[in-house]
């Protein structure tokens, strides 16, 4: 894969970039119908972090050119990634820790704080979220899916070396049903770690508590849609990505300007 970003601590990018230095791994999500989600969620991380790290996007059509994904897409995947994300440990070659993320999130965080979470007696650890039984009132009548572990594949910390994630084979993610991954049924229970929540918080379902800041996101996801739609433009915290992308589109201009 080309699109690796190396940056030390100050954001610059590091040329000449020692490979037996630890550098995190990252997979995004990636849907072509929400690219520009993809580019400020990428944005978001690379701007806050203070440690190396390689950012993949996880492309479907590439997957399929290299051969390691051919299902066929079913009319319940609500995204390009629905099943590719469960390639992150064996695109990270079943090495080291990998962070698989959906492209509809917003980091305010430094990345360095998740990954210091990690704890290696855990062959994933993600944010678990509980969706029973508030949730079928709280909509209001409007259609919302509930089934176990919901959301809790949207970022997972996958331990890419441990021996039950060898199971994850392109054979296995092509083949499995949605509850048998999604559900992450090739694990137990206890091999299942957990991420304070603020790590994955759902715009719509997760809430800040006044003057705990212990409850103020680290890394937004809107799962509902975000402001990159225009029905989602005036969603919660929808103007902090609004703001992201404006930053964003500077320093994109930037680099153009750089090279001229
Ligand atoms: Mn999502």
């Amino acid at each position: 894969m080309s699109e690796g970003t190396y940056l030390n601590g100050n954001g610059n990018r590091q040329y000449g970039f020692n490979s037996n230095a630890k550098s995190f791994k990252i997979f995004i999500g990636y849907d072509s119908r929400e690219d520009v989600a993809y580019e400020v969620c990428r944005y978001s991380i690379l701007k806050r972090t203070s440690i190396p790290i390689e950012i993949f996007p996880i492309k479907q059509c590439e997957l399929r050119q290299k051969g390691i994904y051919w299902r066929e897409r079913g009319n319940l995947e609500s995204t390009e990634f629905s099943f590719s994300r469960f390639l992150t440990p064996h695109l990270a070659n079943y090495i080291g820790w990998a962070i698989f993320v959906d492209c509809d999130f917003l980091y305010l965080g430094d990345i360095k704080e998740l990954f210091d979470l990690i704890d290696d007696k855990y062959a994933i650890m993600c944010v678990h979220h509980d969706y029973t039984p508030k949730e079928a009132t709280k909509m209001d009548g409007a259609i919302q899916t509930v089934y176990p572990r919901k959301n809790w594949s949207s970022m997972v910390l996958y331990n890419c070396g441990h021996p039950k994630n060898r199971m994850l084979t392109p054979e296995v993610v092509n083949k499995e049903t949605g509850a048998f991954l999604h559900r992450f049924q090739w694990l137990e229970d206890n091999e299942i770690g957990e991420i304070p929540f603020v790590w994955n918080f759902l715009v719509g379902h997760n809430a800040v508590v006044e003057g705990d800041p212990e409850t103020y996101p680290k890394a937004i996801h809107y799962t509902l849609g975000g402001p990159w739609f225009e029905k989602w433009k005036d969603c919660q915290f929808g103007d902090l990505w609004l703001n992201e992308l404006e930053e964003y589109k500077k320093s994109a201009e930037k680099k153009v300007d750089d090279l001229k």
